[in-house]
Parts: structure tokens; sequence; C-alpha cells
């Protein structure tokens, strides 16, 4: 069957701003069984819806219960598409450890949960310790798993010091020349990165498969 692409990417993007997830679910499957790229799904279709809702928002157009609801409708779609994104990438999962989460005090995690996704797709081995995460934890991880790099999501400005913390902590506990920090998230900036220490940054999921391979000299 012909999909029309355009036009599903259109009502992608609609779905998030509808906040229907039921929706967003089932344009994801559609996709999918068309064979559509998912990473032109997500970029054109629910990215841009969410983008979107969050401008509402900010406009006062949209309320907390819309930003809500369309974020849960992005996620599901997300949820959707994964397996066709690691499908697409090699996924070997034999690369280096990274360890990833969102800083403490923030519960946004669709980005990073994108970022985890494309670096698996890639072959690095992720452990992915979610959102509203302590930053002592980040590096118990790391050092725990062995891990090579760790990786920081902040999107409010109010946590990115959260990304400084746990600089600071890895130097304190003398790791600071054994795990690299990627820093990453909407208000987070290449220059804001350098001042804290932070050894990578990253604008998106893409840049920071890069960036994840610089710091670790992978291949993968
Ligand atoms: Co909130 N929120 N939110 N929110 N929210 C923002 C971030 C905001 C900019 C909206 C606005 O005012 N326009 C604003 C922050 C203002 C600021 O600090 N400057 C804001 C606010 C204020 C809040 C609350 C405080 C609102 C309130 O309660 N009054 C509250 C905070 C709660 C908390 O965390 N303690 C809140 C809550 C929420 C929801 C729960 C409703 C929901 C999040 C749901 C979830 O994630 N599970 C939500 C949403 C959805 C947004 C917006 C609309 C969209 C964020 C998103 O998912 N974008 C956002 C507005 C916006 O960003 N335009 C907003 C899509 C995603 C794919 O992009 O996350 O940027 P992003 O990730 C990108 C890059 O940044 C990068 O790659 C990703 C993929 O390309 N990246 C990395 C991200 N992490 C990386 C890590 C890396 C490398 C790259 O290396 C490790």
């Amino acid at each position: 069957m012909d999909i029309d692409i355009p036009d599903l990417l259109r009502r992608q993007r609609q779905s998030v701003l509808d906040g229907s997830t039921r929706d967003a679910v089932d344009l994801a499957h559609q996709a999918v069984a068309a064979g559509v790229d998912a990473q032109r799904c997500i970029d054109q279709g629910y990215v841009a819806g969410i983008e979107e809702v969050g401008r509402l928002w900010e406009e006062g157009e949209y309320f907390l219960p819309e930003l809500m609801q369309g974020a849960d409708a992005m996620k599901a779609a997300l949820e959707v598409l994964r397996p066709a994104l690691l499908k697409a990438g090699q996924s070997a999962a034999a690369g280096p450890k990274i360890v990833i989460g969102t800083v403490q005090g923030d519960i946004h995690d669709i980005g990073k949960t994108l970022v985890a996704t494309f670096l698996e797709a890639s072959g690095f081995q992720v452990v992915d310790l979610g959102r509203d995460v302590p930053l002592t934890d980040f590096v118990d991880a790391a050092e725990r798993e062995g891990a090579r790099l760790i990786g920081l999501s902040a999107l409010l400005t109010t946590t990115m010091p959260g990304q400084r913390g746990v600089v600071r902590l890895l130097e304190e506990r003398g790791l600071r020349s054994h795990v690299s920090v990627l820093v990453g998230g909407a208000p987070v900036t290449r220059a804001y990165a350098a001042s804290i220490g932070a050894d990578g940054f990253a604008a998106n999921a893409v840049e920071a498969v890069a960036e994840a391979r610089r710091l670790t000299g992978s291949t993968a």
C-alpha cells in the first residue's frame, strides 16, 4: 500500500499537538509497517509536534496538562519506533560503555532517551539511569560498570549546575582522568560545557554519537 509520507508526518506532528497517545502510536505503527524512516518520523513528525507544544505553552495557549499529554503521546510513539531505530543501526552493543541520565531535579527524559537509543543503535553499551538521577548515582554507576563516558542531560536552567556537580564529584573521587563527560539538553551550549570542564557537548542525538565516538576513540 502506498503511503503519503508528508501527510503521515503532518498527522504525527498533529497527534502530539492533540495529546493523543492513541493516534501517535497508531501512526508510528503505520510508519513501521510501510517502512518509513523512523528518524524522519521523529524529527519531522513527533519532535516538530512537541516543539510546537512547547511554543504554545510558552505563549500561554497550552497549559501543563496539554504539555504532559503531548509528552506522553510522543514517548509512546518513540517506544514503537525504537526497534526500527535499533535495527537501522549496527546494534552490536560491544562498544564502549556509557552511563546516561537526566540530572537530579529534572524529569525531562524524551531527548535523553532518544540520545540513549541512538548510542545503542551505534553499538555503545548504554546504562540508562533514567531521569531525576542523584549526581552521586552517575559516578557510582560509572565506577561499578567500568564506563568510559558519562552522558548528562539537563532541560532546565535550574538543573544545568548538576552537570558541573558530576564533573566535580569525578575529580573528588580521583576518576576524572578515566571517565569523560558529555553534556546536552536544550539550554546547554558548547560554551557552557567548556566552562564547567565537560569533555564534550552535543546539540542533538546524531551529534551525541559523533561526540561519544570522539571521546572514547571508538569506531562503534
Ligand atoms: Co518542560 N520545560 N517543564 N516539560 N518542557 C521545557 C524544557 C521549557 C523550555 C518550556 C518553555 O518554557 N518553553 C521550560 C524550561 C525553561 C528553562 O529552564 N529555561 C520547561 C519547564 C519550565 C518545565 C516545568 C518547570 C513546568 C512546571 O512544572 N511549571 C516542569 C519541570 C519539571 C521538572 O523537571 N522538575 C516541566 C515539565 C514538563 C513535562 C513533564 C510536562 C514534559 C516532559 C516529559 C518528559 O520528558 N517525560 C515537558 C516538556 C515535554 C517540555 C518541552 C515542551 C519539550 C522537551 C522535549 O522533550 N523536547 C520543553 C520545551 C522545548 O524544549 N521546546 C520544555 C524534544 C526532545 C527530543 O528534545 O529534550 O531538547 P530535547 O533533546 C534533544 C537535545 O537537547 C539533545 O538531543 C536531544 C535529541 O535531539 N540532548 C542531548 C538532550 N539531552 C542530551 C544529552 C546529551 C547530548 C544531547 O549527551 C548526554
